[in-house]
């Protein structure tokens, strides 16, 4: 408690001096106070503040560059999709990832985006590919007439483009966004939505379906790439009857491997256990 004692000399007012124990109490007090005030801001600071991840962050002018890749594919390439609202594609696009936690991205939240994109592929027209996307796209822009993934509205804005979002804020993260290894983050927004739309690509395929793979590698085909765990297993066979492989090499390099390797015996087998008939050509 405080002493308080009258001076008569001064006729000050009773000044109170606080006793030892109760100056400790108050300083301790302060400091108490002090440490949670810092605390406090620190806290402010780091939630306001984005995560930091190890991968490359949102590709810089995300927006204009999706708006810009739609409307030059709605308007020009597909003119017949000329009435599809590009605002609204991306507004579903970035509603399945902004503000949410960028390890933590589920199908269903693409769901909306995947509705607004109903143009199926003509039947024995897709082509899918595997470590040859650049072969796959320069056959399919000289043809015209046959289909990547990439030849889609969905394929054609995101290819290339990284992004993610963050719970702290209602904008992209340019600063980084997960890498699906080094940050143990398999279910982030790029590589959920490159599943998505693989499945939903695969699915609408019929007939004929054909794959470009790489005989310059030692496994053309193998399991867990995109084609071999997403596409291949998710092809109808009610719709498609056929599928044909097409082996291609490097000019000039190695042939490891062609339609007679194991690799591709294996994605026979495969097609076949589904009811799929296997064709295979080296060098088509
Ligand atoms: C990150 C991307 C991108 O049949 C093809 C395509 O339809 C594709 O969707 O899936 C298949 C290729 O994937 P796969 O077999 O794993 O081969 P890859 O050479 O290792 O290509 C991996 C890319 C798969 C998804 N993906 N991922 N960034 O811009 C991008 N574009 C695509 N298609």
């Amino acid at each position: 408690m405080a002493n308080c004692e009258f001076s008569p000399v001064s006729g000050d007012k009773p000044c109170c001096r606080l006793s030892r124990k109760a100056q400790v109490g108050l300083g301790v007090g302060v400091l108490l106070l002090l440490i949670i005030l810092v605390v406090a801001v620190v806290a402010v600071v780091r939630w306001r503040s984005p995560l930091e991840w190890n991968g490359e962050g949102t590709t810089k002018h995300f927006s204009e560059i999706f708006l810009g890749r739609c409307f030059v594919y709605t308007q020009i390439i597909r003119p017949e999709l000329r009435n599809k609202d590009c605002t609204q594609i991306m507004a579903a696009f970035k509603g399945a990832f902004i503000s949410k936690n960028p390890c933590s991205i589920t199908k269903e939240d693409y769901q909306p985006l995947i509705q607004l994109d109903t143009k199926a592929v003509p039947c024995n027209k897709t082509l899918f590919w595997s470590k040859s996307k650049d072969l796959a796209h320069q056959y399919t822009w000289v043809h015209g007439n046959i289909f990547t993934l990439e030849d889609t509205l969905l394929g054609y804005i995101a290819d290339d483009l990284t992004w993610c979002g963050d719970p702290s804020t209602s904008e992209v993260n340019e600063q980084s966004c997960p890498h699906w290894k080094k940050d143990n983050c398999p279910n982030n927004a790029a590589s959920v939505f490159w599943k998505v739309v693989s499945q939903k690509f695969a699915e609408a395929a019929c007939g004929v379906v054909q794959v470009m793979l790489n005989g310059s590698l030692s496994e053309p085909f193998y399991r867990n790439s995109t084609f071999g765990s997403v596409e291949l297993l998710n092809l109808n066979p009610r719709k498609v009857h056929t599928l044909q492989a097409w082996v291609m090499h490097d000019i000039g390099g190695a042939t490891s491997n062609s339609c007679s390797g194991s690799s591709l015996n294996e994605l026979k087998l495969i097609a076949m256990s589904r009811n799929i008939t296997f064709v295979c050509q080296d060098n088509y």
